[in-house]
């Protein structure tokens, strides 16, 4: 039986994922589940099994003796060269590479108007970046916050994933290099953005774009400091299309 080793730190990616691979052509295979420090509990739920955490930077040599192929369903960690030179490493990655790569991509889009979408790629030494196996672009409306466009991801990456598992579990594919490097955003990007100058003068457009990339249901993203109280005050939008 072929062993695959899926790295992901996301639930619902992984509940997905073992939904597709539930079908009676993937029974040859043996699919198991390592995750990132601090996502042991949310996998293990995902898988039903306990998940363990590996830490693929210093304990990548245990994982090129037991798998051909490695798949990342949005792991948080950057594999090693070590790692991505000996095994067969493939990426799903919730953006349009190479625009925006790295972090929350959609977020991005929003405020620059690249495209974004849900790519599968082969892993190579830098972030989001190896050749692709497939892609697709996401619609990108005016009304839409950061959350809406990030489900219209996840369900594209399925969707993308039910298509072409098969080919990539037995390495049968074709790919294309990424037209230009792209550009890439980091976490400290992203909460750089989080914190609202209230002095700022900036179109009422702009602000709606930026509070739109920044509202993604409860979570938590732009806010200002309340000069008076010193208090943290926390900014989200609603937004409504109609005929
Ligand atoms: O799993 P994931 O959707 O993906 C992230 C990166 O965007 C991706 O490029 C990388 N390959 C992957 C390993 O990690 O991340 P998440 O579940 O933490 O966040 C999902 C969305 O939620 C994100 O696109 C924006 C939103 N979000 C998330 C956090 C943690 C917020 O709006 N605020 C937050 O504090």
């Amino acid at each position: 039986m072929k062993r695959v080793l899926i790295i992901s730190d996301n639930p619902t990616l992984v509940a997905g994922f073992r939904e597709i691979i539930a079908q009676p052509e993937y029974s040859s295979y043996k699919f198991d589940y390592r995750c990132s420090k601090g996502s042991e509990e949310n996998l293990s739920k995902a898988v039903g099994e306990p998940v363990s955490s590996i830490k693929v930077k210093t304990d990548w040599q245990e994982l090129v003796v037991n798998y051909n192929l490695i798949i990342s369903l949005h792991c948080k960690q950057l594999f090693p060269a070590e790692l991505v030179q000996a095994v067969h490493c493939v990426n799903v990655h919730p953006g349009l590479n190479p625009y925006n790569r790295g972090w929350f991509p959609q977020v991005f889009s929003i405020l620059n108007g690249l495209p974004t979408g849900a790519t599968i790629h082969e892993i190579d030494e830098e972030l989001d970046h190896g050749n692709i196996i497939a892609q697709q672009e996401v619609e990108n409306q005016v009304w839409d916050t950061s959350i809406d466009i990030y489900n219209r991801v996840l369900h594209t990456e399925l969707e993308l994933l039910k298509e072409h598992l098969p080919k990539i579990l037995v390495r049968e594919y074709e790919t294309f290099e990424p037209s230009e490097e792209g550009n890439l955003n980091l976490k400290k990007d992203f909460d750089e953005l989080c914190e609202l100058d209230l002095a700022k003068s900036q179109s009422i457009g702009d602000t709606i774009d930026l509070l739109r990339a920044l509202t993604h249901g409860e979570y938590q993203n732009a806010y200002f400091t309340d000069p008076k109280t010193g208090k943290k005050v926390y900014v989200s939008i609603r937004l409504e299309s109609k005929e």
